[in-house]
């Protein structure tokens, strides 16, 4: 990785040491997101500030995704920091390792070590309306009250467990494809896995080579399409390092590649034809067996779940040992499971490849804003924010890869960096104004949202599939409906002119003697 300005990692400094028991700036998550903030906001002097990681190391989604197979599908060059480019990835889409080291080495090169604070699970934030400061709490009791909280938890971070039949009679080994747990040796054991998602298709290959007869357990079949990877030569590499130009220019092809589908996606759905024979035309030259054919051949629109990538999966369907159940689940034993057709399978270990508790990221009693108003019960009817960074009610909280930022098309780094933009303007406009807070006004929330809502309705993710980007009311709350251009140039510029603007010099703040907390800088 290259850096213009990189730091010592050990070196402690001023900005990792709060100033008065109030930190400027909390940063919840040390993935992608927090990460970047971090930088960002060390690179505008912004600080101090403190990043709570409730795991033992850095990563986010990259580090508890290990499993065998794990791999990006966006490719490197993209799904990277454009600040912090890699001429080192050896493969077009990268590993989990290259992908979780790249993370590491980005934590050692900016000197981030000494302000992220480990095993710090958060439990509950909360505004106060008259100090307007947060105060943070982890579950280890520890707390931290900042002017500014800024959430890098990502929509990818709890798994989702199905609620099947006496599940917990199971005797066997049981575990989610993002908790995978290394010491169960599957060679040659019975495996059962229930799913057939994003996750699900890069550990089935793995397993149909290693366990004696993986079963698995599918609902809807995805749409896949080949994987267009490549190993990177080591002369390639080399250019990469002499002339950074050249990585940035693939940068540049690939985002633009990949912004064409936007057009699909979110405009002409009915473009999508084009792309579902190309998927069918997969299928047929991997899937020679007509039963398992038909079982595999999605029935919805390609796109409006997820698209994958693989050129391994359905192979590894072909195998003798390994064999697809769409017969529903109706309960587990203590030895197996039970699909509705009355039959039994005996297994030795249930993986779950079923996803992320999307829809319910923040729990109940765990986000309290203005008034103590709990986020959860506001995002009870649907999840939503203003330009998926700030909420009505929320003073100073900033959310990355919030509400309707999440993409079907191209590189979640980029639209964070984005976010990161818009924060860090925020932040210095906070600083140069000499304002407390910050509080988006609801009816630009409100008008934000009628926008957003209303392209939705174009989009292929509305064609009638049920997925995770949809809520309980059939209502997209998670992805972008556009350009990822379109996002940058909405988040290019803090717009204060639809905020509610807190002073120190509010007669409401400096009756009560609150100003002096309130004075806490933005700045070191
Ligand atoms: O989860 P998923 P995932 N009974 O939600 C099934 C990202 N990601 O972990 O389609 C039976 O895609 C469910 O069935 P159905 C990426 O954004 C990125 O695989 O709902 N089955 C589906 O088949 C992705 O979208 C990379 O009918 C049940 C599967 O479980 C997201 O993570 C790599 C069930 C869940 O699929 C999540 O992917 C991997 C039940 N009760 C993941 N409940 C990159 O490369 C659910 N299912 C960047």
């Amino acid at each position: 990785m290259t850096s213009p300005t990189p730091t010592r990692e050990d070196k402690p400094n001023a900005l990792s040491q709060p100033p008065q028991e109030v930190w400027p700036v909390v940063i919840i998550g040390t993935g992608f997101s927090g990460l970047g903030m971090a930088i960002k906001l060390r690179e505008a002097g912004i600080g101090p500030f403190v990043l709570l990681e409730r795991a033992a190391e850095i990563g986010g989604t990259w580090r508890d995704n290990n499993y065998p197979g794990c791999a990006c599908d966006v490719p490197s060059p993209l799904y990277s920091f454009s600040f912090a480019p890699n001429p080192n990835w050896t493969r077009l889409y990268a590993g989990h390792d290259e992908i979780q080291a790249y993370l590491v080495d980005v934590v050692k090169t900016y000197g981030l070590r000494p302000h992220i604070r480990f095993n710090q699970e958060v439990a509950c934030s909360r505004y106060d309306d008259k100090t307007r400061l947060w105060t943070v709490t982890t579950t280890s009791g520890e707390s931290y009250r900042a002017r500014v909280v800024i959430s890098g938890m990502g929509a990818l971070s709890d798994p989702a467990l199905p609620n099947i039949d006496s599940m917990e009679d199971f005797q066997g080994e049981r575990f989610h494809s993002a908790q995978w747990n290394h010491d169960f040796d599957v060679a040659g054991k019975r495996v059962a896995v229930i799913g057939t998602g994003a996750s699900a298709i890069q550990f089935v290959p793995h397993l149909a080579r290693t366990a004696q007869r993986p079963h698995l357990f599918q609902r809807t079949p995805p749409w896949i399409v080949p994987r267009p990877d490549r190993p990177i030569s080591p002369s390639e590499r080399a250019l990469y390092k002499r002339v950074p130009l050249a990585q940035k220019a693939l940068r540049g092809w690939i985002w633009s590649n990949l912004e064409l589908r936007a057009l699909a996606f979110t405009g002409k759905p009915v473009l999508m034809k084009l792309a579902e024979r190309f998927a069918r035309k997969h299928i047929g030259s991997q899937v020679t067996d007509p039963q398992l054919l038909e079982q595999v051949t999605p029935k919805f629109t390609i796109g409006c779940k997820r698209v994958l990538l693989s050129d391994d999966y359905y192979p590894a369907l072909m195998r003798d040992n390994v064999t697809v159940v769409t017969d529903p689940i109706a309960r587990a034993s203590t030895t197996g499971l039970e699909t509705r057709d009355g039959k039994h399978y005996e297994f030795d270990a249930i993986i779950y490849g079923t996803g992320f508790a999307v829809q319910r990221q923040i729990p109940r009693g765990a986000i309290f804003g203005r008034g103590g108003a709990d986020l959860a019960e506001l995002w009870d009817e649907h999840m939503q924010a203003y330009k998926g960074t700030c909420v009505t009610g929320f003073p100073n909280l900033f959310f990355l890869a919030g509400p309707n930022t999440g993409l079907g098309h191209s590189s979640m780094v980029y639209m964070i960096e984005s976010q990161i933009a818009y924060i860090i303007d925020a932040l210095r406009q906070m600083k140069d104004g000499g304002w407390d807070s910050v509080e988006v006004q609801a009816s630009a929330q409100a008008r934000f949202n009628k926008t957003i809502a209303a392209r939705q309705a174009n989009t292929v993710w509305a064609t009638g599939c049920r997925s995770w980007y949809l809520d309980d009311r059939g209502c997209n709350t998670t992805l972008w409906p556009g350009f990822t251009f379109q996002f940058r140039k909405t988040t290019a510029r803090f717009d204060a002119e639809h905020y509610a603007i807190e002073t120190t010099r509010d007669p409401a703040t400096s009756a009560d003697g609150a100003a002096e907390q309130s004075a806490t800088a933005l700045v070191q």
